[in-house]
């Protein structure tokens, strides 16, 4: 499929495509892609009022109904997976298994959403009053704020808009100025559901603001929009989460990793070596859960570590809509410059490096290709900070509660991940003790999880947790009634309060 293809497939037409002041370019080769309009701080004010009146239409849909619009949704998105796939390939340079492994993770989140919707449940609860009923009512929260970042340009997104949709929200997306073409065709599909779902559906039900981080301001300092689900660096979610916090509304926030892996002296490490390849060189490192860290015991450092660069040297790196590529290119120069940073910082604190640098220049002067990096750290070190590359720190261990310290002594806590064949150092290390992350895993790596689980992490990763498991309740407003069907008026806690 070539890029005129796509667009046509996914509804993209010179209406969206031309006219405007962002310029989009593929990663891939620097091909300018689209000049798409923006919004003003006006439009973005009137698209949230919009958002504020297809609310309350859609509120009063019956969730199982507004279910059926998510499973039309999933249905187009299955039809279109191909092309949307390769968009997603095209304007974030993420190999073609992982633009399409994306596109999956919509329609999986859109099928577990339907399901959802008829399992909203709340609870009863025992009134200490007599001829008394308690319960949870589980009710609809309002226009839902999803700003997203480049790396998952179209996954994210679905995460919240499934959910938020089930739960009888509406919502407005802002995605990353990096990626406004991805979620332009998300939303020309969005509206193909709707037309097909029919009248119960209103007008601006989901909508799209592009921009700068000024237009996502916007948002996040409405008091109309009871919701902020932001996905980015610990830096944003830092200037996001006090502005929200300020109008007391509520936020999901999914910031910064610095995802480590332990191997441990029992490990299988055929399969450590392949969890810790995707891991740390899957979408070139530019995965919140990228493996960035690997704490390995000195009794197998000698065996895996060599054995890990050697399965560098072969990396098969270039364009990514090439099947036999498995590491793409970087966003953009930017994103290079501080991967580049980075290793000379690393260098000057002692790391030995192998890899790292720049590929392919002459091929494609305006994509920026680089070596996956291997950093050997001094005794005693850490990195404390998350550099959006494809560079892997490693550390060498003697005793398993160290690496355990060492690797939750980061301001991070995305996730975490064990390789061992030792039932005692697995449980220890997904105990109260063990890793403090939101996600710690076992014999698999730190990235790539499914979405039936909370997504999310602890500390400056922000808190929040979004896609599976109850994290809906997060989209909606928890109302707790008591229903009185007696004829007096007994007070709780006993109370007297007798009018004569
Ligand atoms: C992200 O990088 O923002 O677990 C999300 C994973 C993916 C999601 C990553 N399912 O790696």
């Amino acid at each position: 499929m070539n890029k005129d293809q796509i667009f046509t497939q996914l509804g993209l037409t010179d209406k969206e495509l031309t006219g405007g002041n962002l310029k989009v370019f593929s990663p891939i080769d620097g091909t300018h892609l689209a000049d798409v309009k923006t919004d003003s701080t006006a439009s973005a004010k009137s698209k949230i009022a919009a958002a504020a009146e297809a609310f309350k239409a859609w509120r009063a849909v019956p969730a199982p109904r507004r279910g059926e619009l998510v499973r039309l949704y999933g249905n187009i998105l299955r039809e279109n997976k191909e092309a949307l796939g390769a968009l997603v390939t095209l304007e974030c340079g993420k190999i073609r298994q992982e633009g399409l492994g994306e596109v999956q993770e919509m329609i999986d989140i859109c099928d577990f959403a339907v399901g959802l919707s008829r399992q909203i449940y709340g609870l009863t609860i025992a009134s200490e009053r007599p001829q008394h009923k308690m319960r949870e009512i589980w009710q609809p929260l309002g226009p839902v704020g999803i700003i997203s970042a480049f790396n998952f340009p179209v996954a994210v997104w679905a995460w919240n808009a499934a959910l938020a949709l089930v739960c009888g929200d509406s919502t407005i997306w802002k995605p990353s100025e990096k990626t406004p073409l991805t979620a332009l065709a998300c939303q020309k599909l969005f509206e193909k559901a709707c037309a097909e779902f029919g009248p119960d559906a209103p007008e601006n039900l989901s909508q799209i603001l592009i921009g700068e981080k000024e237009i996502g301001e916007v948002l996040v300092d409405s008091a109309s929009v009871p919701l902020i689900s932001a996905t980015g660096s610990c830096a944003m979610g830092r200037a996001v989460g006090p502005r929200v916090a300020k109008r007391f509304g509520r936020s999901i926030l999914e910031l910064g990793g610095n995802n480590a892996i332990i191997v441990a002296p029992s490990a299988d490490l055929d399969l450590a070596l392949q969890g810790i390849a995707f891991g740390a060189v899957g979408t070139c490192g530019q995965r919140c859960t990228t493996t960035r860290r690997l704490f390995v015991h000195e009794d197998v450092y000698d065996k895996l570590v060599p054995a890990l660069q050697k399965a560098y040297e072969r990396l098969p790196i270039g364009d990514p809509l090439d099947p036999k590529t498995l590491v793409g290119p970087l966003i953009d120069e930017q994103a290079y410059l501080a991967m580049e940073d980075a290793l000379n910082h690393a260098q000057m604190e002692g790391g030995k490096i192998t890899g790292g640098g720049r590929v392919l220049s002459n091929e494609f002067p305006s994509g920026y290709y680089v070596r996956p990096a291997i950093v050997e750290m001094p005794k005693g070190s850490n990195v404390q900070e998350e550099t959006f590359a494809p560079i892997l720190y490693i550390f060498k261990y003697k005793d398993l509660s160290d690496a355990i310290v060492r690797q939750n002594a980061v301001p991070q806590g995305l996730s975490s991940a064990i390789f061992t064949s030792d039932i005692r150092e697995a449980e220890t290390f997904t105990s109260e003790s063990g890793s403090d992350c939101g996600i710690a895993n076992v014999n698999i790596g730190t990235s790539g999880a499914e979405i039936g689980g909370a997504f999310g992490g602890e500390k400056e990763t922000g808190g929040g947790r979004e896609s599976g498991s109850d994290s809906w309740k997060a989209y909606m407003r928890r109302m707790t009634s008591t229903v009185n069907y007696g004829s007096a008026l007994p007070l709780a806690q006993g109370i007297r309060f007798n009018l004569e």
